[in-house]
Formats: structure tokens, C-alpha cells, sequence
């Protein structure tokens, strides 16, 4: 009676047990048992299936009968449907709606999945592990999980539920436990909320860490990057149109000391360019709204709707927002980072000298289309905002100077080349301005004496992108979710070789898949994308055309590639195929700025011009010797976009490399940007996209199921035909596997804990829901034989 294996002590069991977390119900299995399995699900007594209905959705229902293939299935509200039994999915038992972690789901299948994280939703439970992963589900209106007294509750782990916060917590317990430098990884897609999730989590760190007055500079440094880097988009209000990885630093106390910002790739083309309904950079029509008068006279400033590059997209205002007030909130967090007054000028000069600069405009001097600019207002206020001489100005936007072997030939500019001079200069007066900014900032919180070397790191990365219509920027963007994609899984990878190890188990036997090829196909030396393009890039009669039959050329053996006809190429990423369009891909690759122009700049009196020169110059290499350009080409070289993004991942990497991860995915439920909306084949795609459903698959590559040998006698023992009680653990497990003939190959013994390759349990689970439900009605049917 008192043996653990006895049917009584199960049967008790069985009924305290559910729902306490010790999971009695059938482990995780296939994500792929489908119909074939039904026979087992039948026995199993799995009540109700997802069916996926026309539209996409998934919705619950019961088998009412089967015939041949068909079934007969009622879904809500009594509706009957007819479906190919082999596409029912199986659902769990009630008892496991909105568990907090995906990976306590009986059956993790997609519908599971997406179900689960609904259910949290309508609870305001944004929140919700995937095994080592964070879920984040943007609830897009205020839900009460932040501030001080949350904080403290994590602090004081009296809440345990999944939240940055408890993220951030064991970030820094990790930190100062292991000595290590930790970082917290999120992405997802745009809107999605990642970058509200890394204000998130600096407010935790900045709350635990605080002390010195340096978290509250910290903080501010949000309201400078998002003015300066953030635009409304069809996509969201407030959408980031950079990557940024902020390093916190503690001390030994584990109090801030400083902290280090890096961005990537900002896109620049937005400021002389942008989409019906979009705006540009925050900041220029903040500038506009809330200028003191004293400053509108000195930048000669007018209203936003007076500037063409702000015209052109027809949008001026965001839903709620007050640009002026933001304006001066800006002031007051560039103030805290300690940008002087005088600076600050200097910054707003820029932005409005980028502003006339929109609004140059040319005359054509001859009958071969060769212009001037039109001497008025604008400019020769970018020339006075700048402090240059008007002349030279005229002379940079007019003509080009091309080295031509020895001697230097001067070419005029016809009506498009000389607009692209102007953009091309407007662009790169804003993206070093930005940079520069970067830089105050990071040296406003620099670490120097102070540094211990243990940080925490925030990565606030741009996610996956497929789009109707792909770009050169989803090219660069989903490399780089490649190449985190590839740490993700080495990390889950080497978590899940750690618990083999340690528990003894034969590592050899376990395969993961990586993505190794699409990265190889990215970067391979010298046909690889990126080598590739880079060389049809310094080719002067290189076009899209010429670069998309190169890579078709070279690249067909990969089998992540596929050359599409024309201009288009295909690539097989982690999260899906994605088609690009070569179009623009050379421009924006090169991202030339004439070298005129950067003469231009340094000859400037004012010194953040001749700051961004010099940083220019920095990468330029030696001027290009050789055939003239074609249209739009430059006689200055620079590293080409690509490599230096590649140069800045590597780098991220390598940073990344030495921390522990922790990984957060935000999902986006709707793309309207609204409260209580979620479409599930929205969010399925990018639970797909992000690696939520992969970490499921990668956990389930190896030996997923996993139980105690003690956990495992006790479960099955009662099963078995020999007396067993005075038996140990280990051999109890032993001696049912012999009984059921699991296969060698489809299991291992470790030191504590049995492993199962995905869905061996089912046969066990099976045999003893039948016993068990036999014993239970004939318990009832004895009992109502009494009364
Ligand atoms: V983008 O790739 O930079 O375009 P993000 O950064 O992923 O994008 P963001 O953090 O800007 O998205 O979130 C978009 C909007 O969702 C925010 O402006 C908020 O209105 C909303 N949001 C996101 N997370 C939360 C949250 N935890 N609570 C409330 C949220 N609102
Ligand atoms: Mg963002």
C-alpha cells in the first residue's frame, strides 16, 4: 500500500496532481502528430482538435464521427464542419490554458501556441516564456505591470510571473553571481515593441543599479535618440530607424558607473525622402514647433509645411503627440547629457541647414541640361548656417571635380546629378550629426576610471522584414538577423548541451540544425552576397542588372539561393524565403558623397561641419584611380555599406559573445497599432520569423522529453507485470522500458533523469490512461453499486 508504484498512491495523485505545475498530463510531444496518430489520441482521450478554418484561424472543436478521411467536427457555436481528418491538430485540456510557459503545453503546436498567448492577452498577461525565451505581446495601451511597486515585487521575486523585469533581475544576479557581462537581446518586428521593452528594462536596471545620479542621465539619453532617430511610419508612430546597443556598466557594488551606446545603420534616405503618409526624423518638426522666436530668426526657420523634404510626404502631426513640447523635453535631456547651450545651437543649426538645403532648387544654364543653383533665400542660408562662402556652396552643387589618371577635369552637373549632390549632402550632414550626437552622449556617460568591466547590455535591434517589394535595407537587416539568429540557437544549443553533459548522456547522438549555409551564402570570401556586391559595386558600368547575373551566376549552388528572373534574387533565411529586388542595391551600397562636397564641409567656419568631414575622411581610402563614373558617380571612395555593417556585426558579435544572452521576442497582435486586436496568422508569422516556434523545434531536435528516474517509476511502475516494489528508481525505469520495447536508439539513462526522443512516451501515456480510466470507472461503478 505504501509503495510509491501502487495504484492507490497513483490514482491519489493523479488527482492532487493536476494543475500544480508536476505535470501528470502526457508530456510535450511532436509538433507533428497529426491524423496517422489519431488512433493513439483516440485512446488517449484527447477531447478536442484545433481546425484550421478558411480563413487561416484556428479554432477548437470536437469529433462528432469519422469516416474514411473526413471527419465530422463541431466547432463554437454548434457550427458543424466536415475536414480531412490527417490536417486536425490536437488540443490540450483545458486545465493548461494560458500556462506561462509555452513549454508546459501537452501538445506545442502552432494553434497551442497561438491560443495560449491570446488567452494571456485578454488578460493583460503580455507575458510569457517560451523555455529560455521571453514572449512579448504589445498590448498597445497602458497595462499595469510597471513602476516602483512592480519593480520592488521582482526585486523581491514576490511576483514570478514572466516580465522584463524578472529578465533584468537575473541579469543582474547572473552578472554579479558568475561574474560575467550579460546581455538582453530583443527584436521582433516593427511596432512590435522592442523599443518600449528596452526602456523597460533600463528602467529596472536604472532602479536596482541607481544611486550615483549617472541612471537618470542614462534615461534621458531615450528622448535624444528617439527625436533624433525615430520617424512615424505607416507601421508604427514611432518607429526606430536604427539598431542601438546600450552597454551598462556597474561597479562592484552593482551600482551604474556609465554606460556606452552603439547604433547601426541609420536610415538615412528618409531625410530627403519619404512615403505618403510617413514623416521624417522626429526632431525636424519638433524644431519647427517649438523653437524660441530668438532662434527662429538665427536658423531663419519657418513652419515644417514651408520645407520640401517635409512637404512631400503630406504628414505632418502624430495622433496625441505635441512636437513643441517634445522639443523642449529634448532640450532638457541634451542639457542632462551635457551638450552646452552653445552646442545645442550648433545641432539645430544643422538641422536647418538640412532643411533650406531641401528647399535649393536649379536653373538650367545650357541645352545640355547642365544647371545652377538659384541664387535666393535658401541658399544662402545653408551657406550662412554652415559657414561657408555662397560660391563654394553653388560650385559643390554645380559641377565635380574628377581625377582623371593625373589630371582633375571639372564636370558640370545635369538637373538630376545635382539634385542627388544636394541630397547626397543633406543626408550626410544628418547621419554624422547623429553620429556626433552618439558620441557627446557617450562621452557624457563614459565610463573611464570607474569601469569594473561588468556590464549589461540592451540590444534594440531592428527584426526580420519581408515585404511585398525588398530592398537593399531588409537585405542588411535580415543578415543581420542571420547572424543573431545563429547566436540564438548556439546559445539553446549549448544550454541544452550543458544538461546532457550533465547528466551524462551521450552528446555525439544529438543533431541540432544551424544556419550556417545562409550565413556562408552571405559572407563567403570571394562569392558570397556581400563580396559580390561590393565588387559590381566599384565596377563603374555595374548596374542592377549586371549585379543580379553575377550572383545568379555564382551563387546557384547554394542552396539558400535562387535566382529569380530579371532583377530579383531569393534567399532561403531562417524565418522564411524572402525575394529582393536588386534595384538601387549598387546606389545605396556605394552611398557616395562627392568628394567636393566633403571639401565643402571642412572649408566650413562653423565646427561641427568640419567634424563631420573629418569623420568622413576616416573612411575614405584611396581616391579612386580609373574610367570616369558614370552618372551619379564620385571620385572618392569609401568602405561600401555593406562591409561596414558587416564589420559593425562582427564586432556586436564578438561583444555579444562574451555575455550570457537573454533573449526577448516581441510580437506585434495587429497592424493597426490598436488595444485588444489579435490576429493569429499575423502573430503566427512572427512567432515563425522570430524563433519561438524554432527554440520548440530546436528543444525537440535531441531528446526533448525529459523525467527523473524517480518521477518515471513512480508515473509508469504500476504498469509493470513483475513485482516491483522493493526496486530503485533507476531500475524500476529500466525494467518498463524493457516492457514496453522502447527502442535503444529512442531513448538514454542519464544519472538522474531519463531523456526521450520526441513523442516515445506516447505508447507509456497511452497504456496507463487506459489502466487508469479502467480502474476509475470501475471504482464509480462499485461506488454506485453502493449508494
Ligand atoms: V520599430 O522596429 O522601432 O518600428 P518597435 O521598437 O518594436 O518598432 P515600439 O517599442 O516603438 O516598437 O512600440 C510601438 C508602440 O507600441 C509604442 O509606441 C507603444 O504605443 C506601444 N507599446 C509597445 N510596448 C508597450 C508596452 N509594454 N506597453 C504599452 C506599448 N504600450
Ligand atoms: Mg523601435
Amino acid at each position: 500500500e505504501d509503495s510509491p508504484y501502487s495504484v492507490r498512491s497513483i490514482l491519489n495523485g493523479e488527482r492532487s496532481s493536476i494543475g500544480d505545475g508536476d505535470s501528470i498530463l502526457p508530456l510535450p510531444e511532436s509538433n507533428d502528430r497529426k491524423w496517422s496518430d489519431t488512433n493513439v489520441y483516440a485512446r488517449k482521450k484527447v477531447l478536442q482538435f484545433w481546425v484550421q478554418l478558411p480563413n487561416g484561424n484556428w479554432e477548437l472543436g470536437k469529433i462528432m464521427s469519422t469516416s474514411g478521411e473526413e471527419s465530422v467536427i463541431v466547432v463554437t457555436e454548434g457550427k458543424v464542419l466536415k475536414v480531412k481528418s490527417e490536417t486536425l491538430v490536437p488540443a490540450n485540456p483545458d486545465i493548461l490554458d494560458g500556462v506561462d510557459d509555452l513549454m508546459q503545453l501537452s501538445y506545442l503546436n502552432e494553434p497551442a501556441v497561438l491560443y495560449n498567448l491570446e488567452y494571456r492577452y485578454n488578460q493583460d498577461m503580455i507575458y510569457t516564456k517560451a523555455g529560455p525565451v521571453l514572449v512579448a505581446v504589445n498590448p498597445f495601451k497602458e497595462v499595469p505591470l510597471y513602476g516602483n511597486r512592480n519593480i520592488e515585487a521582482y526585486r523581491k521575486r514576490s511576483n514570478e510571473s514572466p516580465h522584463v523585469y524578472a529578465i533584468a533581475d537575473t541579469a543582474i544576479r547572473e552578472m554579479i553571481r558568475d561574474e560575467v557581462n550579460q546581455s538582453i537581446i530583443i527584436s521582433g518586428e516593427s511596432g512590435a515593441g522592442k523599443t518600449e521593452t528596452a526602456k523597460i528594462a533600463m528602467q529596472y536596471l536604472a532602479a536596482l543599479g541607481g544611486g550615483s545620479g549617472i541612471e537618470y542621465e542614462i534615461l534621458k539619453t531615450n528622448p535624444i535618440l528617439e527625436a533624433f532617430g525615430n520617424a512615424k511610419t505607416l507601421r508604427n508612430d514611432n518607429s526606430s530607424r536604427f539598431g542601438k546597443l546600450i552597454e551598462i556598466h556597474f561597479s562592484e557594488t552593482g551600482k551604474i558607473s556609465g554606460a556606452q551606446i552603439q547604433t547601426f545603420l541609420l536610415e538615412k534616405s528618409r531625410v530627403v525622402q519619404c512615403t505618403e503618409g510617413e514623416r521624417s526624423y522626429h526632431i525636424f518638426y519638433q524644431l519647427c514647433a517649438g523653437a524660441s522666436p530668438t532662434l527662429r530668426e538665427k536658423l531663419n526657420l519657418t513652419s515644417a509645411k514651408q520645407y520640401n523634404y517635409l512637404k512631400q510626404s503630406n504628414c505632418y502631426s502624430i495622433n496625441g503627440v505635441d512636437d513643441a513640447e517634445r522639443f523642449h523635453a529634448v532640450k532638457e535631456a541634451l542639457d542632462i547629457v551635457h551638450v552646452s547651450k552653445e552646442d545645442q545651437e550648433n545641432v539645430f543649426a544643422m538641422l536647418a541647414a538640412v532643411l533650406w538645403l531641401g528647399n535649393v532648387s536649379f536653373t538650367i544654364i545650357d541645352n545640355e541640361n547642365h544647371v545652377e543653383p538659384e541664387p535666393d533665400e535658401s541658399l544662402s542660408t545653408v551657406a550662412k548656417l554652415i559657414g561657408c562662402n555662397i560660391n563654394e556652396l553653388k560650385l559643390a552643387l554645380s559641377k565635380r571635380n574628377m581625377r582623371v589618371n593625373n589630371d582633375t577635369i571639372v564636370q558640370k552637373l545635369t538637373l538630376s546629378q545635382a539634385i542627388d549632390a544636394r541630397d547626397a549632402l543633406a543626408k550626410s550632414i544628418y547621419a554624422c550629426l547623429f553620429d556626433w550626437l552618439v558620441e557627446q552622449i557617450n562621452k557624457s556617460l563614459a565610463v573611464g576610471k570607474r569601469r569594473t568591466g561588468r556590464s549589461i547590455s540592451i540590444l534594440d535591434i531592428y527584426g526580420f522584414e519581408s515585404f511585398n517589394k525588398n530592398s537593399f535595407e531588409q537585405f542588411c537587416i535580415n543578415y543581420a538577423n542571420e547572424r543573431l539568429q545563429q547566436h540564438f540557437n548556439r546559445h539553446l544549443f549549448k544550454l541544452e548541451q550543458e544538461e546532457y553533459i550533465q547528466d551524462g548522456i551521450d552528446w555525439t547522438r544529438v543533431d541540432f540544425e544551424d544556419n550556417q549555409e545562409c550565413l556562408s551564402l552571405f559572407e563567403k570570401k570571394p562569392l558570397g552576397l556581400l563580396s559580390l556586391l561590393d565588387e559590381e559595386s566599384t565596377f563603374p558600368n555595374g548596374t542592377d542588372l549586371t549585379l543580379a547575373n553575377k550572383l545568379k551566376q555564382h551563387l546557384n549552388d547554394n542552396s539558400c539561393f535562387r535566382g529569380d528572373r530579371g532583377k530579383a534574387f531569393t534567399v532561403a533565411h531562417y524565418a522564411g524565403e524572402v525575394t529582393y529586388e536588386t534595384t538601387g542595391f549598387l546606389e545605396k551600397n556605394r552611398d557616395l558623397l562627392h568628394s567636393d562636397s566633403i571639401q565643402l564641409l571642412s572649408s566650413c567656419s562653423c565646427h561641427l561641419p568640419q567634424a563631420f568631414a573629418s569623420s568622413m575622411l576616416i573612411y575614405s581610402e584611396k581616391p579612386l584611380v580609373g574610367p570616369l563614373h558614370k552618372a551619379g558617380g564620385a571620385d572618392s571612395q569609401r568602405l561600401s555599406v555593406a562591409t561596414k555593417f558587416k564589420g559593425q556585426l562582427f564586432q556586436l558579435m564578438q561583444r555579444l559573445g562574451n555575455t550570457t544572452p537573454h533573449f526577448i521576442r516581441c510580437i506585434k497582435p495587429n497592424n493597426v497599432q490598436s488595444a485588444g486586436l489579435y490576429e493569429q496568422g499575423l502573430v503566427l508569422q512572427q512567432l515563425r520569423c522570430c524563433g519561438v516556434l524554432e527554440v520548440v523545434r530546436i528543444s525537440r531536435s535531441g531528446f526533448p522529453t525529459r523525467m527523473f528516474h524517480h518521477k518515471f517509476a513512480r508515473r509508469y511502475g504500476f504498469l509493470l507485470l513483475e513485482n516491483i516494489a522493493a526496486k530503485d528508481p533507476l531500475s524500476v525505469s529500466v525494467a518498463i522500458l524493457h516492457q514496453f520495447n522502447i527502442l535503444p536508439e529512442m531513448y538514454q539513462v542519464g544519472y538522474t533523469k531519463l531523456f526521450f526522443r520526441t513523442g516515445q512516451i506516447g505508447v507509456l501515456e497511452d497504456t496507463r490512461n487506459r489502466t487508469l480510466h479502467g480502474i476509475l470507472r470501475l471504482q464509480s461503478y462499485f461506488r454506485g453499486h453502493q449508494a
